[in-house]
């Protein structure tokens, strides 16, 4: 299976990831994580995504692709692969479509998780009193939800007209929104 996540900050992407990736038997690659893991490591890649992510802003392409390029070249992501949180630009989907193209695969569907929106905010400013994350301040928050509905938002559009968008209610329980995920995605044929 090839997947993707999508949805606003806060819809749930990271939390549902781990557990549809584990029942697709696939790897969940989150480009938050590994920016994040590169930001605590202090390498050359964390120190420039740090800036971008403490404003609630994308990192720029370039980085971005070459860093998914890489690790979806890894051996656990032969057969497959959950994406969270990529893409997010057009100028990610179009490399992306090439990266999958050259594997002679497809993408089977794409997830995308509906909140709404002041809830977000609220489960955002909840984990930032739980984990501390740079980019959960009200303003930045404010932001990143921004940025997501001029940069992100469109790319449902592009992939709904390919018919690959799998729409899931991401309000509720994580347990609930988990087993609505799983029901939704029963339909999906593997390729
Ligand atoms: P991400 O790490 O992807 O951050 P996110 O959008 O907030 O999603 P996340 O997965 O963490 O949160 P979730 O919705 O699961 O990206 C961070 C930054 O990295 C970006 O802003 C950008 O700067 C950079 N970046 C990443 N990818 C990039 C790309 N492709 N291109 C350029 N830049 C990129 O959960 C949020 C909270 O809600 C959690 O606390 C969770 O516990 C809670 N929650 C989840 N489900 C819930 C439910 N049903 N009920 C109540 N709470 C719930």
């Amino acid at each position: 299976m090839r997947l993707l996540i999508m949805g606003p900050p806060g819809a749930g992407k990271g939390t549902q990831a781990k557990a549809v990736a584990d029942h697709f038997g696939v790897p969940a690659i989150s480009t938050g994580d590994i920016f994040r893991a590169n930001v605590g490591q202090g390498t050359p890649l964390g120190v420039e995504a740090k800036r971008y992510m403490d404003a609630g802003e994308y990192v720029p392409d370039e980085v971005t692709n070459k860093m998914v390029r890489d690790r979806i070249a890894e051996p656990d992501a032969e057969k497959g692969f959950l994406l969270d949180g990529y893409p997010r630009t057009l100028a990610q989907v179009t490399e992306l479509d090439a990266m999958i193209d050259a594997t002679g695969h497809r993408l089977d569907a794409v997830l995308c998780l509906t909140v709404d929106r002041e809830a977000v905010v609220g489960r955002l400013l909840k984990r930032a009193q739980i984990e501390g994350r740079a980019d959960d301040t009200e303003d930045v928050i404010r932001r990143r939800l921004e940025v997501y509905a001029e940069e992100t938002e469109p790319l449902i559009e592009v992939y709904g007209e390919r018919g690959l968008v799998v729409s899931v209610d991401g309000m509720g329980e994580v347990e609930e929104v988990q087993q609505r995920i799983f029901d939704a995605l029963d339909d999906v044929p593997e390729s």
